[in-house]
């Protein structure tokens, strides 16, 4: 089943309107053009530093740029949209009105290209999207974006790896959709992923574990003693430092995602974004049967100070994501 018939059949059951299908739809589309961007890598003159940089205070990619502009071009005209907010830019940016319905229903927020410090080696990356409904009036304002990740109306992200898959929610469980890159749609592969409850393999920077707070030095150092512990199993440790690629990894085979409070970035409030990082992993985690909070609270339900605030993250099979919680409840 091809995505664009996915989309029909859900909108032939309620599930999402003609709007959403077509947001969707134009974000799958801009995903296309990325994969070949990020695919011709040093032919193409597009890796390395942009020579500028984000609000976050990191250095752009050129290909973070690229992707950026892909998404804004792609969707600032078919009408559905209030308006955009991304990783890559200071304030949300409306869809002028001219491009705008009257009565446009949605905002999308994205990360064009998530892990993108990988890209110059040949590894893994993505990009992040969340679409939010729009219930403002007159100028579009960065606070028509904050509400919680309960209202998202759908989610998703596309990984550009050995293969390119888009994984989406739109409230009905999450779909694993593979580019047929000789047809040049996405086909549906895994309906319904399911993440196991249960995990031998934890995803976490081991170089920060001097600057956790003692709850999470417990936790992690518990993982570590294995069978001798109080855990009573062995784990496994894969960090590929690309949201994308370790989610996708634990959307498929289970695990448990961490990016906690550190001393180097407590004064933040974590290092990943909740709006565009955070809160579309956690949908499509939940959607798969897991679990995601900020270690202390259901991440769905944190309220947004600002677009790009950040929280600490812990996600993945459900048990473990509880037994993290509980070494920062006691
Ligand atoms: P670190 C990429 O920059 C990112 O935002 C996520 O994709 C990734 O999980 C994390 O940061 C990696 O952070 O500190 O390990 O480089």
């Amino acid at each position: 089943m091809s995505l664009t018939r996915f989309l029909l059949e859900a909108q032939h059951q309620g599930q999402i309107d003609a709007e959403l299908r077509l947001c969707i739809t134009v974000v799958a589309q801009a995903c296309k053009a990325i994969s070949i961007a990020v695919g011709k890598g040093a032919l193409g003159g597009v890796l390395g530093d942009a020579g500028t940089g984000n609000i976050q205070g990191e250095a752009q990619k050129k290909l973070d740029v690229i992707s950026n502009e892909i998404l804004m071009d792609a969707n600032a005209w078919g009408g559905h949209l209030a308006g955009m907010a991304s990783e890559e830019m200071d304030h949300a940016v409306p869809v002028p009105k001219h491009d705008r319905d009257d009565d446009a229903k949605y905002l999308l927020l994205f990360d064009p290209l998530d892990g993108s410090s990988n890209i110059d080696v040949n590894i893994s990356v993505g990009t992040i999207f969340s679409v939010l409904p729009y219930q403002g009036s007159g100028e579009l304002r960065d606070e028509d974006f904050l509400q919680p990740g309960t209202a998202q109306v759908a989610a998703g992200y596309c990984t550009y790896g050995p293969s390119t898959m888009l994984v989406l929610t739109v409230g009905h469980g999450t779909h694993a959709f593979t580019l047929d890159r000789e047809v040049g749609s996405f086909v549906l592969t895994t309906p319904n992923v399911t993440i196991p409850e249960d995990t031998r393999e934890f995803a976490v920077n081991m170089s920060n574990q001097r600057f956790w707070e003692p709850q999470m030095q417990n936790y992690v150092g518990d993982l570590l003693k294995g069978k001798t512990g109080p855990r009573e199993k062995d784990f496994n440790m894969r960090w590929v430092a690309s949201m994308v690629a370790d989610v996708h990894r634990i959307l498929t085979r289970g695990g448990i995602f961490s990016y906690p409070l550190d001393e180097k970035c407590a004064d933040k409030g974590g290092k990943l974004r909740l709006m565009y990082e955070a809160n579309p992993m956690a949908l499509l985690v939940e959607q798969a049967g897991g679990a995601a909070s900020t270690g202390r609270q259901r991440m769905l339900d944190v309220t947004p100070a600002n677009l790009h605030q950040r929280v600490p993250v812990f996600l993945g099979s459900r048990n473990e994501v509880e037994a993290a919680e509980k070494y920062h409840r006691d």
